[in-house]
């Protein structure tokens, strides 16, 4: 009878499903095709001929070719995954030491105008930024210098154009503030500026700098000395010893160089401090009266302070960098070194003992250098 004859070819293609279980990928396609192939699978044929059986045949042995259709079907999507993820995990080496993270580091320029600006910023100071290119009146005639200032020649100064130079102090920026605002004024100036040096070990022709202005009615030296001296103390380190020489800028009067005790020798006389016992840190002084007339502010009620100091040079000082030009080539061997500590691992209670650190919880040492 052909239902019997389609009943047992039925029983015989589930009695195959256990082949599934060993098989390699090739021998699991070709158990696919040979079974469950559209145009000449066993079971395809199988379900191709119900409809020449009796109806109440029909339905029974129709309700068993489905079954049996699926758990085909699912055995080999199960072995296929089974395959799938071995060929996965034999490609990954366990043993592989862990590739250590790459972190970035802050410039160590971008880290000493950041800690004096937010040292000033505890006394009210705004910081400023402004143009590179400026006039030749604001980079220099607003400040008081004499048109036969050495400065002001072709020779120090790179000029962009007639009255356009690449400024060489961040000063004029100063100008722009006080034409802008009136007091009081409490600003920091961060900048890269420009002067037609050599590049050498202690030259570079694009350097940082970092002015300070404080304008208002009553400034007086007091608040000047006052300040400084706190400043160098918050950024060198507390009971800082203090010094202030009479100097001389066109734009200030009187006028300064603040010096710390050389925190190398303690002043004893060493190599960085080229034997004098001091390092000096930056120029200041009280603001010519002359520049604040010109902006307009009356000089019996409104005075002021300014101080003007090269970022690299203390930045070198701080870090005990010998050579300017390491703070320009963006060495990343040199740069690394100002990378934050590595966080040490987080212990979750309870995990103690045995156990890998996290990924990028490596402990310190070397970086791979990835940029
Ligand atoms: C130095 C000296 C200094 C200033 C900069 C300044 C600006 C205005 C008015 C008065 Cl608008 N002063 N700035 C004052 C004294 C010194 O810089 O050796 N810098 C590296």
């Amino acid at each position: 009878m052909a239902s019997a004859s389609l009943a047992e070819r039925l029983a015989a293609i589930a009695a195959r499903t256990d082949e599934v279980a060993g098989a390699d990928a090739r021998q699991l396609e070709a158990l696919k095709t040979e079974l469950l192939g559209r145009k000449a699978g066993a079971l395809t044929e199988v379900l191709r001929a119900l409809p020449s059986l009796p109806p109440d045949e029909r339905r029974a042995v129709g309700q068993r070719a489905n079954q049996v259709k699926r758990d085909l079907e699912a055995a080999i999507a199960a072995r296929q995954e089974t395959l799938a993820s071995a060929g996965r995990a034999a490609s990954v080496d366990l043993t592989m030491p862990a590739r250590a993270r790459w972190r970035g580091a802050i410039h160590p320029v971008t880290r000493v105008v950041d800690e004096i600006c937010g040292i000033f910023r505890e006394l009210g100071f705004a910081r400023v930024v402004g143009p590179e290119a400026e006039t030749e009146w604001h980079n220099f005639y607003a400040l008081n210098f004499p048109a036969d200032h050495p400065a002001v020649d072709a020779h120090d100064t790179l000029y962009l154009d007639d009255g356009v130079v690449l400024r060489t102090h961040t000063s004029p920026l100063q100008i722009r503030v006080m034409n802008g605002y009136p007091p009081p004024i409490r600003v920091l100036m961060p900048g890269t500026c420009y002067r037609k040096d050599p590049f050498d070990a202690s030259h570079a022709p694009a350097f940082a700098q970092i002015e300070g202005l404080a304008v208002d009615e009553g400034i007086s030296f007091v608040d000047f000395k006052a300040t400084l001296t706190w400043f160098a103390q918050r950024f060198f380190r507390p009971g800082t010893r203090v010094r202030f020489r009479p100097s001389f800028f066109p734009f200030t009067e009187p006028s300064a160089e603040v010096d710390v005790l050389c925190f190398l020798c303690k002043g004893g006389g060493c190599r960085v401090c080229k034997a004098s016992g001091w390092l000096e840190i930056l120029g200041s002084g009280m603001v010519h009266p002359r520049i604040l007339r010109a902006m307009g502010y009356d000089t019996e009620e409104v005075t002021g302070w300014a101080f003007g100091m090269g970022v690299d040079r203390v930045a070198m000082l701080k870090y005990g960098i010998d050579d300017i030009r390491l703070l320009f080539e963006n060495d990343l061997r040199f740069l690394q070194q100002f990378a934050p500590p590595v966080t040490p691992p987080t212990l979750i209670p309870g995990s103690e003992g045995g156990g890998h650190p996290a990924p990028g919880h490596e402990a310190a040492g070397p970086t791979e250098a990835r940029p």
